[in-house]
């Protein structure tokens, strides 16, 4: 059985103040909760593993850079992000693809970074309006699925997170086909270049405008095994409800 897993991704948002989401979000979810976890801004990292600790909710960091150290003003390492207990990382984010010209390639090298480090990589990857207005997604897809997952790939070292770019903060919903038609597209390839031990195991997240009055929509596809969420990750009141419906 794959495991379940319900993210969240606070992007540049949130101050110390806002950790007290985590215990308000342990309060509201359900007993046999899935996997929960939370991505808040690195200067948060340590002290949300301190305010989780009671919780059973995991902490992840937002990017990472390829290196493990060195000359390279402002950036954090996948050990340091290990360093502060948390478990994952997100790489490939497409506001990082877009706004610092992140290619598959710098991807790829991240995700290794964060194995090294011993962290799960949460690999994002997702078609522009353009390509999906010109019904490119899923060579879009498929050449960034090659491109950004290195070889190396176990059941337990990394989540896929498909995030169509023209859904991000929009408001705007993929149709549960064209989730179905994505996601089983995801499954087949990973599948063949990994095998199936591996490529079943992989949980797939569907990220994008994901908000309590859509959620239970989106999960009903056979491969989405979870959701990484934006907006509505930041108050425990609109997660909880995201949680419970997977
Ligand atoms: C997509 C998502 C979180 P939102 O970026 O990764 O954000 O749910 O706000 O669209």
């Amino acid at each position: 059985m794959r495991r379940k897993l319900a993210a969240g991704n606070w992007k540049m948002n949130g101050t110390a103040a806002s950790l007290a989401e985590l215990e308000a979000l342990k309060a509201l979810m359900p007993e046999n909760a899935p996997d929960v976890l939370i991505c808040p801004p690195a200067p948060l990292l340590f002290r949300a593993n301190e305010a989780a600790r009671a919780t059973g909710i995991q902490i992840g960091a937002q990017d990472c850079h390829a290196q493990n150290s060195g000359a390279f003003t402002g950036d954090i390492s996948a050990a340091m992000i290990a360093d502060t207990g948390a478990s994952h990382v997100i790489v490939g984010h497409s506001e990082r693809r877009e706004a610092y010209e992140e290619h598959d390639s710098d991807v790829r090298k991240k995700a290794k970074a964060a194995w090294a480090a011993g962290l799960t990589a949460v690999i994002c990857i997702g078609e522009s309006a353009d390509n999906h207005s010109a019904n490119n997604t899923l060579d879009i897809i498929a050449g960034q699925l090659a491109g950004s997952l290195p070889d190396g790939m176990t059941a337990t070292n990394t989540v896929i997170a498909y995030e169509p770019i023209w859904a991000i903060g929009t408001g705007k919903v993929p149709t549960l086909e064209q989730i179905v038609e994505v996601h089983d597209f995801i499954r087949g390839k990973i599948i063949s270049r990994f095998g199936a031990e591996i490529g079943d195991m992989i949980p797939l997240l569907y990220g994008g405008s994901v908000k309590p009055d859509n959620a239970a929509m989106i999960f009903k596809a056979e491969n989405v095994d979870g959701a990484l969420v934006g907006g509505a990750s930041l108050k425990a009141a609109d997660f909880a409800p995201i949680i419970s419906a997977l």
